[in-house]
């Protein structure tokens, strides 16, 4: 549990700042403080929630709660960014969320996560003590960084560390893996398990169904630049309605192919490729593109599925059909989003080889193939992304791409420490000079380093 290694001095005295704050109120009890941080990926996006491999790392900025149990089931959080209010709720089997868009439903969604997983090990919602909590959360929010996941795990691991709970940390990255779905996103389960397993210098491999994940040491002198666009990626409004469609999307082509190919169980595109040996992304593209259009609509998929409708929405949406609205009248881009997302995963597996043996030039050049097929094939990208990109590679990185969802937010290059000067300038002229002075001096640009995961202690 005392695990201070993984903290740096400014997260501790943060976190002994909170604690302070806490004790005022709290004089008797035992206080903990628990660190998550962001992430950013490196290569393989938009290919977690078909059950396909990605490879981000946890980055070196946090969000730090300090918590302390209560005697009641209440849980009462408060947050130092004032923009965000303080909050009250109780804990109980189904915590209902507040109004989408609330800073605290992230904090809801990590305890929903803890309370179903310990509830199906007899641990009733009746013997859990609910607590006070303090939030100094220091990941930019709405930039593709994971605000929102690191968020999520701390409160996950402050309700477990206050009530005694313990477990491994590939199962608590498993726990969480679906809390998005609790505020209406239907993500896979990259962010938290980089937020949860991360690993000082190194990058992580991450596969799902099941869950686990390789090292990839960063290269010495190898630097990750991050730039945010300040384009915001509202994940509350019309990005969730995009990132969600392309969920929709990626399932129906898996279906399509898993039927044509006469495969057994196939939920998402994993599943397909998980069968085939030897598979080839052109391969299954091109049993894609001899049974189906390029576009559907949901009808037509539902009849080349042999479904109906209504079983196909419960199917693919289950718990959520109800909150997530999907635009039907707008065709299905089944054969782009599949195109991307298996090609994205054959990138990946080159990626881990070329990061691990230090090439470099390799792995830039797989950087920028992904950000061409999420603008190209996944509508992914804006021209504020792209032209950021080329500005990244202008100036001396070896690839550049969107990092995260895309439809806003961050970029990400590749280039030595050395250069990673060199980069920050070209985007300092060619995109920030041209902005508004207040909003370019806020933005985040800057080298990141690949940080360690999350983890509690107690102070
Ligand atoms: P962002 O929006 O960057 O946190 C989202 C999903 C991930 C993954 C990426 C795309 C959430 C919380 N996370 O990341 O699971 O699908 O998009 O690779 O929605």
């Amino acid at each position: 549990m005392n695990a201070t290694e993984n903290w740096d001095r400014d997260e501790l005295a943060r976190a002994e700042a909170l604690a302070t704050e806490l004790r005022a109120s709290k004089r008797s009890t035992k206080i903990f403080a628990v660190r998550a941080p962001g992430r950013v990926n490196l290569i393989g996006e938009h290919t977690d929630y078909s059950g396909l491999p990605v490879m981000p790392i946890a980055i070196d900025r946090s969000t730090i709660i300090a918590t302390a149990a209560r005697d009641e089931s209440m849980v009462a959080l408060r947050n130092v960014n004032a923009h965000f209010s303080a909050r009250e709720f109780r804990i109980a089997a189904s915590i209902p969320p507040y109004p989408t868009g609330d800073w605290a439903n992230y904090v809801k969604a990590g305890f929903q996560g803890v309370i179903d997983h310990f509830g199906k090990r007899g641990v009733g919602t009746d013997q859990l003590r609910g607590l006070e909590m303090i939030v100094d959360g220091r990941v930019p929010t709405a930039a593709g960084l994971s605000s929102s996941a690191a968020l999520t795990v701390s409160s996950a691991l402050a309700l477990m560390a206050t009530n005694g709970l313990t477990q491994g940390a590939l199962e608590t990255a498993q726990m969480v893996a679906r809390s998005e779905w609790y505020v209406g996103t239907m993500a896979g389960g990259m962010d938290q398990a980089a937020s949860m397993l991360g690993r000082r210098d190194h990058a992580l491999l991450i596969h799902f169904d099941p869950l686990r994940v390789t090292l990839v040491k960063m290269p010495p002198g190898a630097a990750i630049v991050v730039a945010d666009s300040l384009e915001i990626a509202d994940k509350a409004g019309r990005v969730r309605e995009e990132y969600n469609r392309r969920v929709v999307e990626c399932a129906i082509a898996a279906r399509i192919i898993g039927k044509a190919l006469g495969l057994e169980n196939v939920r998402v595109l994993g599943d397909v490729v998980r069968q085939i040996e030897n598979w080839s992304a052109h391969d299954i593209v091109e049993t894609l593109v001899g049974s189906a259009p390029e576009r559907v609509s949901f009808a037509a998929a539902s009849r080349i599925l042999n479904v109906d409708e209504e079983s196909l929405r419960e199917e693919i949406l289950g718990e959520v059909r109800n909150r997530i609205v999907i635009d039907e009248t707008r065709p299905l881009e089944i054969l782009r989003r599949a195109r991307h997302v298996l090609t994205e995963t054959e990138r990946v597996y080159l990626a881990a080889k070329a990061l691990a043996a230090g090439r470099l030039e390799e792995m830039g050049a797989l950087m920028d193939a992904s950000h061409q097929s999420l603008r190209n094939d996944f509508d992914a990208s804006t021209p504020r992304l792209d032209a950021m990109v080329t500005y990244a590679r202008e100036g001396g990185a070896f690839g550049a791409r969107l990092t995260g969802a895309g439809f806003g937010g961050c970029i990400i290059a590749l280039t030595r420490e050395a250069d990673a000067a060199a980069v920050l300038d070209r985007l300092e002229r060619n995109y920030y000079a041209k902005l508004e002075a207040e909003a370019a001096s806020r933005a985040l640009h800057t080298i990141v380093h690949a940080g360690p995961g999350a983890n509690v202690i107690e102070l």
